[in-house]
């Protein structure tokens, strides 16, 4: 991709084509097309232009000649109307190598036109206001959903949930500025600073609240678009890796007798009732000499740290020897060598040779991801980026509520921190630097 460009930069006179369909042989391919030659390209190539939104069967020809390259279906969407807000197309061609290679060979020829970068369609989409940041966020993440509940978070994402959500928020932020506005014209009056505080604090409540009731969801949204961190650790020898294996059900990890035997983490991804999931095997914990096992068990341990959930595996039922943040479950494993006699209460007895609790376990897993699933599907903080801006306003709305001698100026300072907060995050300002981040992620075409 050649370097980044910045909103104002852009050259809107360019029109851009794309392949948008994969690579490889397919029924169709689709070549998508925009920007303000797309009328006169469309003419060119396939000697009319269909009515807007209309397939139309036509013959494309090589404009000098007159070679037919082939007979497709052809769409044309007149700006603003249109996916990117411009006039664009879309060629629904024979998913031919040769007919696409003859097709692009043309479009390339034509002056003023250029091949799309990474996505270019999407950014235009996003410059011409067809679309805010947060439905293009929606729109990469639908790209990238292989779970079910990523699917429904990206749609609703893509739906524009961001601004429905934030948008009755900064209205009365809007309403609570000009209040403060009045007083601030009349800042000698204390009587009136006093009862514009009281006015503008009713007014914030409910958007205090509806920010810290997303906020509450934040972990488990970032979970739903991410995965649920799920990490064995225990000591050596404990069946970790073998548990590991058992849930994957195929064998990712080495087993064997020999303790010490895992060394990095080793990764595992799954899908827990539509919940993304990566399960993670680490060395086992002891005091070693080996310096390479003792890089492994501080990557055990940092790892474990981060969990969401721990796995903590042992054959003698000893209590965690991990630092973690997450929920911790402790699993005695080979129960299938100790003798009912000798079982504790409320311990949680795995097998894997004889089966014993393992289904029972694997239920587990899946009502543990599901509960973070369903709220965090329906969160709206997907991204660190979402929960920055949402904490951001936050704490500049309690800087106003807290504190009832706040000055009316400062309070003006607080609120527009909220509102920019706000804005930011569909990118009604300061853009530029996410800009470029989101839209270098998407492939060419979109
Ligand atoms: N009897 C019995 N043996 C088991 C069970 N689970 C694992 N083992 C055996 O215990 C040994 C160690 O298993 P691993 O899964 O390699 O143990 P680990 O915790 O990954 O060990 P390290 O990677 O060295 O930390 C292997 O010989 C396994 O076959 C079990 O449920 N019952
Ligand atoms: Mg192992």
């Amino acid at each position: 991709m050649s370097k980044q460009r910045s909103a104002g930069e852009i050259m809107r006179a360019e029109t851009i084509y794309a392949v948008a369909t994969g690579a490889g042989r397919a029924a169709i391919a689709v070549v998508r097309i925009s920007g303000p030659d797309s009328r006169a390209l469309v003419r060119l190539m396939a000697g009319r232009v269909p009515e807007p939104r209309q397939a139309d069967l036509v013959t494309l020809r090589h404009p000098s000649t007159h070679d037919i390259l082939d007979r497709c279906l052809l769409l044309f969407f007149e700006g603003p109307k249109s996916e990117t807000g411009e006039d664009s197309a879309e060629f629904h061609l024979h998913g031919s190598r040769a007919v696409l290679a003859a097709v692009l060979d043309v479009l390339a020829a034509l002056p003023n036109v250029r091949q799309a970068e990474p996505g270019e369609f999407a950014r235009r989409s996003f410059l011409n206001g067809k679309a805010d940041l947060a439905q293009m966020e929606g729109l990469a993440d639908l790209l990238d959903a292989e779970t079910q509940w990523q699917r429904r978070q990206a749609q609703r994402q893509l739906s524009g949930a961001m601004r429905d959500v934030t948008g009755p928020w900064r209205a009365i932020l809007v309403q609570a500025s000009a209040q403060i506005e009045t007083a601030i014209d009349f800042t000698d009056d204390v009587d009136l600073a006093e009862t514009v505080h009281g006015t503008v604090i009713a007014l914030l409540w409910p958007v205090l609240k509806g920010l810290r009731h997303e906020l509450g969801q934040a972990k488990a949204a970032e979970r739903v678009r991410d995965g649920v961190q799920i990490v064995i650790a225990g000591p050596p020898n404990a069946g970790k890796s073998t548990l590991l294996n058992a849930l994957a059900k195929r064998d990712a990890a080495i087993v064997s007798t020999i303790a010490g035997t895992t060394r990095d983490p080793i990764e595992v991804h799954m899908d827990f009732d539509g919940c993304p999931v990566t399960l993670v095997d680490t060395a086992g914990l002891r005091d070693s000499s080996d310096s390479i096992e003792q890089i492994g068990i501080s990557r055990a341990r940092s790892r474990a740290d981060e969990a969401d959930l721990l796995l903590w595996l042992s054959e003698d039922g000893r209590p965690p020897e991990v630092e973690t943040s997450g929920v911790v479950w402790s699993i005695v494993t080979k129960a299938d060598a100790i003798p009912p006699d000798r079982r504790q209460p409320e311990t949680f007895y795995l097998s894997t040779e004889t089966g014993e609790n393992l289904a029972a376990l694997l239920d587990r897993l899946a009502d543990y991801a599901r509960g973070i699933a369903q709220s965090g599907a329906m969160g709206l903080l997907t991204r660190t980026r979402h929960r920055q801006a949402f904490e951001a306003a936050e704490q500049a709305l309690v800087r106003i509520v807290g504190d009832t001698s706040l000055p009316v100026e400062l309070m003006a300072e607080e609120l527009r921190a909220a509102r920019f907060a706000l804005e930011r995050l569909i990118g009604t300002v300061d853009v530029e630097d996410i800009l470029g981040d989101i839209f270098s992620r998407f492939c060419i075409g979109k």
